[in-house]
């Protein structure tokens, strides 16, 4: 599958496609990294979604992996000005981790494994829109592209996809994550090229 991918957008210049206003197509897959590579090993691994009341759903490797997952193809496109389309991954739809969560908070904050946050409004994470995807390609997932399980939200920009995912926590008001707080949009929108605050 990753020669017909890669033969494919070979064929194409950057402006045969629809690519999001400011963005360039690549072939390879550039790692971008706020921090250290954090080691996170599968037998240690959780994942926790705490709700605005402080309610705690907790899911090990194994919770992870005896959940549904799918397989699906879609394209990332980072605030650098790189897109990357047609990547094939399987995760772990979000709907399914929410399933029986209750909550009535508007948005989300996403926190990683070496002290990453993201923020979200939840409806973005919601409605087959986000996954905590454990592979790429056909392979389990890297450390360096955020393994064992990253979050996958690829209609924005890929900031908001948190690398060694560890939690969700739900709140009633937003607050800023690492890069929302030093200038990048809160929303993200590369279709709207929201990169940064103000535009
Ligand atoms: N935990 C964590 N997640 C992260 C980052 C990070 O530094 N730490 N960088 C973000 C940014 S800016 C981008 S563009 C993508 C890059 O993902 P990649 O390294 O797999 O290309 O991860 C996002 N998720
Ligand atoms: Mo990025």
């Amino acid at each position: 599958m990753a020669l017909v991918s890669r033969g494919f957008s070979g064929r194409r210049r950057d402006d045969d496609v629809k690519l999001p206003p400011g963005q360039y197509l690549t072939e390879d897959f550039p790692v971008l990294s706020a921090g250290p590579t954090p080691q996170v090993r599968t037998e240690r691994w959780e994942f926790t979604i705490t709700t605005e009341t402080g309610e705690e759903h907790r899911w090990d490797w194994a919770a992870l992996r005896a959940l549904p997952a799918e397989h699906f193809t879609t394209d990332l496109h980072c605030v650098t000005k790189w897109s990357k389309l047609g990547t094939m991954w399987e995760g772990v739809s979000l709907d399914t981790l929410f399933a029986d969560v209750e909550t009535t908070a508007d948005y989300a904050l996403a926190h990683s494994y070496g002290g990453y946050t993201t923020n979200l409004p939840l409806e973005d994470l919601l409605d087959g829109q986000a996954w905590i995807a454990f592979s790429y390609g056909g392979e389990d997932l890297t450390a360096e592209h955020g393994g064992p399980a990253r979050l996958l939200v690829p209609h924005l920009y890929l900031w908001k996809s948190a690398k060694w995912l560890r939690g969700i926590r739900l709140v009633n008001e937003d607050t800023p994550g690492f890069w929302e707080g030093v200038g990048y949009h809160n929303y993200g929108d590369p279709w709207r090229e929201q990169r940064y605050w103000g535009d």
